[in-house]
C-alpha cells in the first residue's frame, strides 16, 4: 500500500510537471483527487483495514493527498500567472509610437459666410427660418408680387418641375411661408440654396446661395432698413465701412434699393476689388410691397416691413478674394482646406 501511494505521488508529480494549461492541471486534479480519483479511492478503502494498519496507512495516505493538493495549487498558480503574462505580452501598447493623425474636416467657405452673416443678424434679434428648395410657383412668384407676365418667370430663366412647381429662384419663398404662418412682429433671416437657369461662368452658377431677411412690425420705416443694414455692413466689413443706397426695382418691395459698401480693401480710394469705384454692391433691399404682406393676411394699415437679399457666394468671393464662383462647387480639397 505504501508503495502504491509512493507510485501515485511520483506519477502525479510527473504529470503536473508536464501540465502547461489550466485544463491539463485540472485533469490531474480529477485523476487523483476527484470523486473517483486514485487517492480518493484509497482513502475510501481505509475503512476496511484493521485498526493498526488503518492508523499508519491513513496518515501516509493523507500525507500524499496533502502533498498532491499542494502541488496542484502551486502548479495552478504558476499556469495562471503564465497565462496572464502571455496576455499582457499580446496586448502590449507601445506608448512611444506616434499617434494616428485624425483628419478633421473644414467648413466650406459658403457655410462659413452664411454662419458669419447669420451671427450678425442673430445678435440684432433675428431668428433663422428655412424652407424647401422645391417650391410652388405661387410662393416663388405670385405671392411675391411677380405676376404672370414677370420676365423672371420665363422657363429659360427658371427650372420648372411642372406648371406650378419649380426650384426656388430666391429664398423669399421662405418669407412668404413665414408671413402666412406667423403674426407680426416678424424678424427673420432665411439662408439657403437657390436655382436659376444660368450657364456657369466666373460669376454665375445655376445653383447658388442667398440669405434674405424680413422685418414686419408697427411703425417700421426706411430708417429702420438703413440703420439695420448699415450696422450689418460695419459688423461684417469693419467699423470704418460706409454705406450708400441707390434706387432700384424689385417686384416685392416699394421703394427698392441696392446697398453699396465702401471698399474694405482700399477704403474707398479705388482698387482691383472695387474696380476703381471705391464702392462694392452688396445687397438688394426695400420696403415690403403691401401685396406681399396681404398674402400673409397682414393688416397693411397697421403694419409695415422691410426686406433684403444677400448673395452669399458674392460676399464669400469678396471676403476671401476668390475670382471664380465655380471653385466653390468643384470640391477640390486643396481649395476647400484653405478656409480654416
Ligand atoms: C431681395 C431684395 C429686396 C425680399 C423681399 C422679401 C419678401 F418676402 F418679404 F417680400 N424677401 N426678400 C427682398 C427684397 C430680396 O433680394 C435681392
Amino acid at each position: 500500500m505504501q508503495t502504491q501511494l509512493n507510485n501515485i505521488l511520483q506519477a502525479a508529480k510527473e504529470q503536473l510537471a508536464n501540465a502547461a494549461t489550466l485544463a491539463e492541471v485540472n485533469d490531474v486534479r480529477v485523476k487523483y483527487m476527484g470523486k473517483k480519483g486514485e487517492v480518493t479511492q484509497i482513502l475510501k478503502g481505509m475503512g476496511k483495514l484493521p485498526p493498526e494498519e488503518k492508523k499508519e496507512l491513513g496518515q501516509a495516505a493523507n500525507k500524499v493527498r496533502n502533498e498532491i493538493e499542494e502541488l496542484i495549487n502551486e502548479k495552478m498558480a504558476e499556469v495562471k500567472a503564465a497565462a496572464k503574462e502571455a496576455q499582457f505580452k499580446a496586448e502590449k501598447i507601445d506608448v512611444t509610437e506616434p499617434g494616428k493623425v485624425v483628419k478633421a474636416g473644414v467648413k466650406h467657405p459658403v457655410t462659413l459666410t452664411i454662419e458669419e452673416i447669420s451671427k450678425v443678424f442673430m445678435n440684432m434679434g433675428f431668428s433663422i427660418v428655412e424652407g424647401p428648395e422645391v417650391e410652388t410657383v405661387f410662393n416663388n412668384f405670385d405671392g411675391l408680387n411677380a405676376g404672370p407676365n414677370h420676365p423672371a418667370r420665363d422657363p429659360s430663366d427658371t427650372f420648372y418641375i411642372s406648371d406650378d412647381i419649380l426650384l426656388r429662384t430666391q429664398t423669399s419663398t421662405v418669407q412668404v411661408r413665414t408671413l402666412q404662418k406667423e403674426e407680426p412682429p416678424i424678424k427673420v433671416i432665411a439662408p439657403g440654396r437657390t436655382f436659376r437657369c444660368d450657364t456657369p461662368d466666373a460669376t454665375h452658377s445655376p445653383m447658388f446661395h442667398q440669405l434674405e431677411g424680413l422685418v414686419v412690425d408697427e411703425g417700421i420705416t426706411m430708417a429702420d432698413l438703413k440703420g439695420t443694414l448699415d450696422s450689418f455692413a460695419k459688423q461684417l466689413f469693419g467699423p470704418e465701412t460706409k454705406t450708400k443706397f441707390r434706387p432700384h426695382h424689385f417686384p416685392f418691395t416699394e421703394p427698392s434699393a441696392e446697398m453699396d459698401v465702401s471698399c474694405f480693401k482700399c477704403g474707398g480710394k479705388g482698387c482691383r476689388v472695387c474696380k476703381g469705384s471705391g464702392w462694392i454692391e452688396i445687397l438688394g433691399c426695400g420696403m415690403v410691397h403691401p401685396n406681399v404682406l396681404k398674402v400673409g393676411d397682414v393688416d397693411t394699415e397697421k403694419y409695415t416691413g422691410f426686406a433684403f437679399g444677400i448673395g452669399v457666394e458674392r460676399v464669400a468671393m469678396l471676403k476671401y478674394g476668390v475670382d471664380d464662383i465655380r471653385l466653390f462647387y468643384e470640391n477640390d480639397m486643396r481649395f476647400i482646406n484653405q478656409f480654416k
